[in-house]
């Protein structure tokens, strides 16, 4: 299989998460890469640039352009944090309606485009989120040549059309899957197994009838992050599934999860696929509660390799640096060789 990747994606430092006030470690390392590299026995290449008029078909100018410039405006500010901390966001509950400004001072404008105090942007970010972005887009395009596995870090499930958060800056699945489109694939889908519900990808392509989304992920209602979305009665147009487990549930829920949104995959007709491929789910993992196996990722690789369809799977997340690379390597091996 084809691994893309990019040294660019080791320059983001999250230095921190802060977290219900508390500064706590970064969990989405530059380790990750590493692992993973020298797990996944893949014929590695170098990612492209993304072109431009690619990275706004999935997100608003404005974000790009924050997420390029902000940390350079808050080093230049003389703020004491080495990272940029939003501490005021302009949500509905503040705006009331009301059409906000841009805000003058940075510290002002740097919860413009983010929601949530985990995710804090540094020197090497925008690089990294940008490298990151061009894997999956080098990826996306060379998919007719087999199955192709981008290596994305950061990650990128949970970054909105218009707001970055939940560790995720660049929506790099959203890229691979507009990338498929207008390589001619006239449908797509996205199936995502990491542990969480990718809301950004859900959000950005509630819409639309060429594309898929599908998730399987620890329930928001048992109290599990993104939290305000990923139930099962969220469908969109008809086009998005949602499959939330319990806490604690292991592979023979997961499996069954995975199989509901293979079947409903090919149901719609995709005729390609991307995987938002995070390992996150796992026994060991730190942030999530559930209990997937080795031999799980395995079998979750076998049924998404099963819809026979071009295939990018994209790295999402997996915190759990001992046993992330051979979690991913598991799941490719079944994508690539599903009997
Ligand atoms: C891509 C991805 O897997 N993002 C995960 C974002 C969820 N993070 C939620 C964090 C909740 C609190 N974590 C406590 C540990 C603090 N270091
Ligand atoms: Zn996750």
């Amino acid at each position: 299989m084809i691994g893309v990747w990019s040294p660019s994606t080791l320059l983001h430092d999250p230095s921190a998460e802060i977290w219900i006030g508390l500064r706590t470690p970064g969990t989405e390392v530059a380790e990750r890469v590493r692992r993973i590299r020298s797990a996944v026995p893949a014929t590695w290449v170098e990612a492209s640039a993304v072109p431009w008029s690619v990275l706004t078909s999935v997100h608003a100018e404005g974000l790009l352009l924050h997420l390029r410039d902000v940390y350079a405006e808050w080093v230049a500010g003389g703020y004491p944090q080495d990272r940029v901390v939003p501490y005021v966001f302009p949500t509905a509950a503040m705006l009331g309606g009301l059409p906000g400004r841009s805000p003058a001072a940075v510290h002002g404008r740097a919860g413009r485009y983010a929601y949530d105090t985990m995710t804090l942007v540094g020197p090497g970010t925008w690089e990294a989120a940008l490298m990151a972005a061009s894997a999956a887009w080098t990826a996306a395009r060379r998919v007719s040549q087999g199955p192709a596995y981008a290596l994305c870090r950061p990650p990128g499930h949970h970054a909105t059309r218009d707001g970055y958060g939940g560790s995720c800056y660049l929506n790099n699945a959203a890229v691979a899957a507009e990338t498929l489109r207008a390589e001619g694939y006239a449908k797509v889908a996205v199936i995502d197994v990491d542990a969480h519900h990718g809301n950004g990808t859900q959000a950005i392509f509630w819409e639309r009838d060429d594309v898929f989304y599908g998730s399987v992920h620890v329930d928001p209602g048992a109290g599990w992050f993104p939290h305000y979305v990923g139930f099962a009665d969220e469908t969109g147009g008809g086009t998005t599934l949602n499959v939330p487990v319990a806490p604690e549930s292991g592979d023979a829920v997961w499996l069954a999860g995975v199989a509901r949104l293979c079947e409903a995959a090919a149901r719609f007709g995709a005729e390609a696929l991307v995987v938002s491929l995070g390992v996150d789910a796992a026994a060991d993992d730190p942030e999530s509660p559930l209990r997937v196996t080795r031999d799980g990722y395995l079998a979750t690789g076998r049924l998404l390799g099963g819809l026979g369809l071009p295939t990018v799977a994209v790295q999402e997340g997996g915190y759990h640096l001992e046993t992330l690379g051979p979690l991913v390597a598991a799941t490719l091996r079944g994508i690539q060789s599903p009997s």
